[in-house]
């Protein structure tokens, strides 16, 4: 549990003033914080957390949360006792300067060591390959990720959290990669390199697939955002990630190999079959209409559930955003993560696939989004339950009690503010919802509630399950 430091002797008890900072990552990315967020991703992401009881510190107290989120790229608190929000004090008699934070920079020695290393290592290589990770956001390294693919020729996928870090219309983009559930001849050519450079990997129970990735470590340049390792050794710190990639882009000789040999094998996927006019609507189908509602103009938000796997296929166009939370999967996160990135980002439409369950934690926030004239679409798929946890362990408390989900949004709106919602169970029904959602209705939060069978999901989801519920059930190490 968060500490209830608000309670503190001296200050008033109950109410504080919470003001969760949201960090820009890059010049033009805003990532959503607010939204559920369960209590181990606070205690463990939360870099600093302010409590402001007094007003002596205050002023410190507050310039070091701001600068910690600025420098960091992460989530701060500041709280401030609602008994001294509204106080003057001479700390505060003048108006602030703008915050000027010392950039920080890479040890010059160990850089140069670190790329001779790693160019060394990857120049020998026969087919190397690279792999974009999360952490490439917390570095602020887009560019420079995307700079080395351009410069070295690798092909190069995406770790799944790290989906909308990395260019997806670049022609050596070769679709995501976890193991078994990876992009289709994506994981063959990662895993049968000869040598791959990971840029911010977090290698967890769910994005190693219950810890059954092929990689060898001794095949690997792990570059992470102020460290780099070259196979078993060595291992190189104080190096910021995109002071080393950029200079690594330079020294790389051009290895179009592993992309070559991905052209040669590589067959499309092909769209779903299509239905019957009026029969019940498939989630694969939805997708591929889904599919078809990307721009540059978009922002896709990825619920944990069966939508982490569909929307993890929706190939991006450039400048389509994307959001989703691996790392705790907290379900209910997408709905304030929609009304957070709506807010931001107002040059994007955002597009939220959230299931069912997840929507029942967190469904007021709908109304804050009627509220601030959001136009926001989202799909919420209505399988009857916990559709994920059934691939994971069953049991009877994955059927969930069933809402009339655009029953509820109506009596959010109350006739206020501009919503319109519907409820789909066709093929032919989606086509027309999607088409009033971007036609007639493209100025309206559009809540679309499509029905589902409850065992309808994407084959990633049941191999993923299989994996990580094979992995959760282990037996425990020998103490
Ligand atoms: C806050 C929280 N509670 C419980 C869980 C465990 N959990 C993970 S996914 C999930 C069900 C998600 O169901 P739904 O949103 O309907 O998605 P579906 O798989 O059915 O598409 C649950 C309960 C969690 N991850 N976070
Ligand atoms: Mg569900």
């Amino acid at each position: 549990m968060l500490p209830d430091h608000h309670l503190l002797p001296g200050t008033a008890t109950g109410t504080v003033l919470v003001l969760r900072l949201c960090c820009f990552v890059s010049s033009n990315t805003y990532v959503p914080l607010f939204g559920c967020i369960l209590v181990k991703l606070c205690l463990s992401s939360l870099h600093v957390q302010a409590i402001v009881n007094n007003l002596d510190d205050a002023h410190e107290q507050i310039d070091t949360a701001i600068a910690t989120a600025l420098r960091e790229s992460k989530p701060v608190y500041i709280s401030v006792s609602c008994n001294l929000a509204g106080l003057t004090h001479p700390t505060f008699s003048r108006e602030p300067v703008p915050m000027f934070i010392a950039p920080r920079v890479s040890n010059k020695q160990n850089l140069e060591y670190a790329v001779e290393a790693a160019a060394e290592f990857l120049n020998k290589a026969v087919k190397p390959v690279m792999v974009g990770g999360p952490k490439i956001r917390v570095a602020k390294a887009k560019k420079a990720f995307a700079g080395i693919a351009d410069a070295s020729g690798y092909p190069f996928a995406v770790m799944p959290a790290a989906k909308g870090l990395v260019p997806e219309h670049h022609p050596r983009f070769i679709g995501t990669y976890w193991g078994a559930v990876s992009t289709t001849f994506c994981a063959e050519i990662v895993e049968s390199a000869d040598a791959y450079l990971f840029a911010g990997p977090i290698f967890n129970d769910y994005s190693s697939v219950g810890y059954s990735l092929l990689l060898k470590r001794e095949k690997a340049v792990i570059v992470q955002p102020d460290r780099v390792v070259v196979g078993n050794g060595p291992a190189f710190g104080c190096i910021l990630m995109p002071d080393f990639l950029r200079a690594l882009a330079k020294r790389l000789n051009r290895n179009t190999t592993a992309y070559d040999n991905y052209r040669r094998i590589f067959v499309p996927d092909r769209d779903p079959p299509n239905g019957k006019p009026d029969e019940p609507l498939r989630v694969n189908i939805l997708f591929k209409h889904i599919k078809e509602m990307l721009s540059g103009e978009t922002a896709v938000i990825a619920e944990t559930g069966d939508s982490w796997f569909n929307c993890q296929k929706l190939k991006l166009p450039d400048g389509c955003g994307y959001e989703f939370q691996m790392q705790y999967g907290s379900i209910g996160w997408s709905v304030g993560a929609t009304l957070g990135y709506a807010q931001a980002a107002k040059d994007k439409r955002v597009i939220a696939c959230i299931g069912d369950g997840s929507f029942q934690v967190t469904a007021q926030d709908v109304s804050t989004m009627l509220r601030c004239g959001q136009n926001n679409v989202i799909f919420l798929i209505n399988n009857g339950g916990y559709t994920i946890e059934v691939e994971i362990h069953d049991g009877p408390y994955n059927v969930i009690k069933n809402w009339d989900y655009t029953g509820l949004v109506d009596a959010i709106h109350n006739s206020h503010g501009n919503c319109w919602t519907k409820k789909v169970r066709t093929e032919v029904e989606l086509k027309e919802a999607i088409a009033m959602s971007t036609g007639a209705k493209k100025n309206c939060l559009c809540f679309i509630e499509v029905i589902v069978h409850k065992d309808d999901t994407s084959k990633e989801l049941l191999e993923w399950g299989s994996r990580v519920s094979a992995a959760n059930s282990r037996p425990p190490n020998p103490q």
